[in-house]
């Protein structure tokens, strides 16, 4: 929390420093936000930070990119495989009522390919959001869905089914943050609202769509969970504290209702660390679906960074000071900031892109708006405890 107050002091040079831990230094570089280990030369990274946690947790730190660019057309130019398509592709995104789900909503309704489906908590505002952007009204429908709720989201399934809409693709967009927040508060079931929102509701979700998908005849049926590098500690951002960390699950495990603890890991509230470990569940559940169900059911299993989108109502709950300096500090410091726009454009690409069409990937896009697959952090990607939540997960919404 101590960082937030930094902003005011931010210089062009940024310097942190915690519990010995690491220390990392900024000056004029054009760091975009995604994993360094993609993104700097070797030698550069040398001499713009010494990242000892990282080198520790991963010996491919110092080597330079596994990672595939892969050339994108814009969303809106439609492939041959596209163009063979009868009818148009149905998508439900969550959260469409403001940020990347409605510029994402705006961006495929734009193309006349899709109809999307917004499934949005409050009704009215996103109806007006809609028309805010010029959405045409044959483009889209709005359904409630509020996430923070269990039974909400299997009237929503119900609602959904009910339209008789094909479901092509779904996108798990909708997030809370609560980093000022003192106490915890609690979803309708009672779990801590940011996993619970963020994670719970939509793996439920999810699980119960999956048969819906598997039943399109849509030539690329995906579905896509919005992950985010600060979940990812083998990146600066990911480092920034409070760290993401699930520990043994053992919170989540014991009801992350506050009786025993309302954080995942069972350690002391922290809401900014719930949302972090929550974008790590996201990732973990992506991969967890990609395992089980990707060669069966032939659905495109995918997540993302979309870039730092500083302006969106994510940070409606920061500090008046967070939010005037968070822009430009992500825009001329950090270089990683991203319009709602492109951000959007970004998220449509997941969506309907045939290149981006390869199952389990996590991806970013560098400076130059070209798409990458990047690296998840070694806690983001340990298969062992993707099973673990999983299991855990299913027992919590009723699955098992
Ligand atoms: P916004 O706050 O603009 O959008 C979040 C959306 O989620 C809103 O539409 C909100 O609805 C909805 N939502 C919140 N709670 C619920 C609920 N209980 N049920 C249904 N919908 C709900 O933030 P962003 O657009 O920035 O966030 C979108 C996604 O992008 C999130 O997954 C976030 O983690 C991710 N992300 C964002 C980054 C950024 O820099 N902003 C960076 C990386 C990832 P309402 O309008 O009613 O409040
Ligand atoms: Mg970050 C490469 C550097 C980088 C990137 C890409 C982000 C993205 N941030 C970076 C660096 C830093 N941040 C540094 C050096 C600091 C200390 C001054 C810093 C601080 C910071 C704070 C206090 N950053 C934040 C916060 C938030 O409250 C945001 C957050 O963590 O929300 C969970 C945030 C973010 N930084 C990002 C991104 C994308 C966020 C938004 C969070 C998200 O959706 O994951």
């Amino acid at each position: 929390m101590a960082l937030q107050a930094a902003y005011s002091l931010l210089p062009s040079t940024v310097s942190i420093r915690k519990e010995g831990k690491f220390s990392a230094s900024l000056k004029e570089t054009t760091l975009t936000g995604v994993s360094f280990s993609n993104h700097l030369k070797a030698d550069k990274i040398s001499t713009l930070l010494t990242f000892k946690e990282q080198r520790r947790q991963s010996p491919r730190f110092s080597t330079v990119t596994r990672a595939q660019t892969v050339a994108t057309p814009p969303a809106n130019e439609a492939s041959p495989e596209q163009k063979k398509t009868q009818r148009k592709g149905t998508a439900v995104i969550t959260g469409a009522s403001s940020g990347l789900g409605l510029a994402t909503a705006k961006a495929l309704a734009e193309t006349g390919e899709w109809h999307v489906v917004m499934a949005c908590r409050n009704f009215l505002k996103a109806e007006k959001a809609a028309k805010s952007v010029g959405m045409s009204k044959e483009d889209y429908t709005v359904m409630h869905l509020d996430l923070a709720s269990l039974e909400s989201v299997k009237q929503f399934v119900d609602s959904f089914r009910r339209t008789e809409r094909p479901l092509d693709v779904l996108v798990c967009n909708a997030a809370v943050y609560q980093p000022t927040a003192k106490e915890p508060s609690f979803t309708a079931e009672g779990f801590e609202i940011s996993v619970g929102t963020n994670h719970l509701g939509h793996f439920l979700l999810s699980r119960l769509l999956l048969d819906d998908l598997k039943k399109s005849d849509y030539p690329s049926k995906r579905m896509i969970i919005v992950g985010s590098i600060t979940g990812n500690t083998n990146t600066l951002a990911g480092n920034v504290p409070p760290k993401a960390n699930l520990g043994d699950l053992r919170g989540l495990a014991s009801g992350l209702n506050g009786q025993n603890s309302s954080m995942i890991d069972g350690g002391e509230y922290d809401g900014a660390k719930a949302y972090k470990d929550s974008k790590v569940c996201n990732m973990l559940t992506m991969q967890e679906l990609h395992r089980r169900y990707h060669e069966e059911t032939g659905v495109t299993f995918a997540s993302l960074y979309p870039g730092c989108i500083a302006t969106t109502g994510l940070f409606r709950e920061h500090v008046p000071l967070f939010r005037l300096l968070f822009p430009p500090f992500q825009k001329y410091i950090i270089k990683g900031y991203v319009s709602e726009e492109e951000a959007g454009k970004r998220l449509a690409q997941v969506v309907s892109d045939p290149s981006l069409g390869k199952s389990g990937v996590y991806w970013s896009w560098n400076n130059n708006s070209s798409s990458f697959e990047n690296q998840l952090s070694k806690e983001a990607s340990d298969a062992e405890k993707a099973k673990k939540l999983w299991e855990v997960s299913e027992k919590l919404v009723g699955l098992a």
